[in-house]
């Protein structure tokens, strides 16, 4: 079979969290999700096996739909997030405008929560809830053979009355370290990169899955977690540099949950001469020297840190379970070790104040992390935020009624909604733009950012994030002159 695998264009991501002039062009992230299903549906019988990342080839749909129209695929697979539902579903429509019988299959975090939602859009043939590897597999199977599609676990569809069925998805018996490694070179690799880092292209990998902290916002929490072995993780790291990928990021939902299990992978990565930097999203409550020292030594060259908010109130209602005082000792250990660190503020919490937000602002320069982020609190469906807001009726049950219809939803005007307890939307936006050009744009910050220069490249990059950055958050500035 000719199966297709898209990431769709992000033409109308619903951006709410950060800017988008901000975020464009700060880097580009394969969609990994594509690759684990793609690689290990090869393993499962002879297919041809595309994937097309529209995001990173910057396809317009004109070019997009010629592509698929050229290869024209017995099946497509498209990567779902809540934010990129309406390029999902102009493409879902796109294939159908193509070839009418080409089945579309959706997969990834949207449909796992709005699974009845997602099958009965017209145009989505099938829905997959992950793990999505097998299942797959298995679907694809059927449509070759069978088509006995009460077979496949995790399967939504509709029959030939349009009734919608759903299978159980089944535990899976498949570990981390089962699964072939995604193959990279299905993806123009080369194109991927990060401002974070001078190192091009970036890989991105998994090394565990699942996290059991609570934050209110995440909809992660509380999931189970999963590790892989050092040995694989280091054999991926290997196999991802002979094809000549210079970093390797891993976007676990958070490194290090396991003290055990990364310790495991830096002595692997030691051990085997990986000698590939790496990064990683982590926390702060559970790091230590010891711990550091292994990283580094292993290739560790950032961590990307959820802080959230500076002052030890809102972090507990953020159910975050970390203090300021552990953000302070994290950061300065990070520092100490050489280590860059990326952190992740909120703007606009539950219960917070305007002393609160700028108690945030003096926690970020006092930590001195490389790079900053303030975003602007935006409940996400399955959070206990999300609920929190319903329970107090601060809004209705809009990502639900967004998922039964986004293109119509979008026709009529549909935005992501901000936590507006405190704080108007127009403020929250007025409010992270500004301290993120205060934090960058101070004397202290901009010295040490040119001290750090190492190269031609790295100017270049630091140049192009700074007039980003500066016309990103020009006119919310200006805004919050007249708010506050
Ligand atoms: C890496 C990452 C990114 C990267 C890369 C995104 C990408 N193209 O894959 C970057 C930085 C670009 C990114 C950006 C954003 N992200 Co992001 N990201 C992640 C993160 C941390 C890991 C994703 C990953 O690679 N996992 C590893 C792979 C192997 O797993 P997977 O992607 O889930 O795929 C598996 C299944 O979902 C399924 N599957 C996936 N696709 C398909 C397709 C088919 C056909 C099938 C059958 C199955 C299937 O099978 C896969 C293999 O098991 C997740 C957190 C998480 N735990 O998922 C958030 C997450 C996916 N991101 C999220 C969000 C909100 C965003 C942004 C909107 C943020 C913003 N700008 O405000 C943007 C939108 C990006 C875009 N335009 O596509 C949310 C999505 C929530 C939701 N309801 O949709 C998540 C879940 C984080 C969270 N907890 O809130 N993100
Ligand atoms: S925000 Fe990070 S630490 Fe908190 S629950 Fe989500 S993945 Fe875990």
């Amino acid at each position: 079979m000719r199966v297709l695998f898209v990431n769709p264009p992000a033409f109308n991501e619903l951006t709410t969290q950060v800017g988008k002039e901000i975020t464009e062009n700060s880097s580009f992230q394969p969609p990994l999700g594509l690759l684990y299903i793609a690689s290990y549906l090869r393993t499962q019988g002879d297919h041809e096996i595309r994937v097309i990342d529209s995001q990173v080839d910057r396809l317009s749909y004109e070019q997009l739909k010629a592509a698929i129209a050229d290869w024209r695929p017995d099946i497509v697979g498209l990567t779902a997030l809540t934010f990129t539902m309406v390029d999902v579903m102009m493409t879902a429509a796109l294939v159908k405008k193509i070839d009418p019988d080409c089945p579309v299959c959706l997969g990834g975090p949207h449909v796992d929560i709005y699974t009845q939602e997602t099958i009965r859009l017209k145009h989505v043939d099938f829905v997959i809830t992950k793990p999505g590897e097998s299942s797959f597999s298995i679907l694809v199977k059927q449509l070759e053979g069978s088509r006995r599609f009460d077979q496949v676990p995790g399967l939504s569809y509709k029959d030939e009355n349009q009734d919608v069925h759903s299978n159980p998805q089944t535990p899976t018996t498949l570990t981390l370290d089962d699964l072939p490694f995604p193959d990279r070179t299905l993806l123009p690799f080369q194109k991927y990169y990060s401002i974070m880092t001078a190192n091009r292209p970036v890989g991105t990998m998994v090394t565990a899955k699942g996290c059991p902290y609570m934050c209110v916002f995440c909809s992660e929490r509380g999931s189970k977690p999963t590790w892989r072995s050092g040995r694989s993780v280091a054999a991926e790291m290997l196999e991802a540099k002979s094809i000549g990928i210079k970093e390797m990021f891993f976007v676990d939902d958070t490194f290090y949950v396991k003290k055990q299990a990364s310790m495991e992978i830096s002595q692997a990565l030691i051990d085997l001469h990986v000698g590939m930097p790496w990064g990683a999203r982590a926390r702060v409550n559970n790091l230590d020297q010891g711990m550091l020292e292994k990283f580094r030594e292993s290739g560790c060259q950032r961590l990307h840190i959820g802080v959230e908010a500076g002052t030890d109130r809102v972090l507990k209602i953020l159910q975050k379970n970390i203090t300021t005082d552990q953000a302070r000792r994290a950061f300065k250990l990070c520092r100490d070790n050489g280590i860059n660190t990326m952190a992740y503020f909120i703007i606009g919490n539950p219960g917070e104040t305007l002393e609160d937000v700028q108690a945030t602002f003096r926690l970020a320069c006092e930590l001195e992390p490389t790079t900053v982020q303030f975003s602007r609190m935006t409940p996400m469906p399955a959070t206990e935020l999300y609920e929190m807001g319903l329970r107090s009726g601060l809004f209705p049950d809009y990502w639900r009624e967004f998922s039964r219809d986004p293109l119509g939803s979008i026709e009529r005007g549909f935005r992501p909604k901000m936590w507006t307890e405190n704080f108007s939307e127009e403020e929250l936006f007025a409010l992270a733009d500004h301290h993120t050009r205060k934090f960058y744009f101070r004397p202290k910050y901009m010295a040490r950012s040119v001290v750090a220069v190492r190269s031609f490249h790295d100017l270049k990059r630091k140049t192009r994030a700074a007039v980003d950055l500066f016309h990103g958050t020009r006119q919310s500035t200006t805004r919050l002159q007249k708010l506050i």
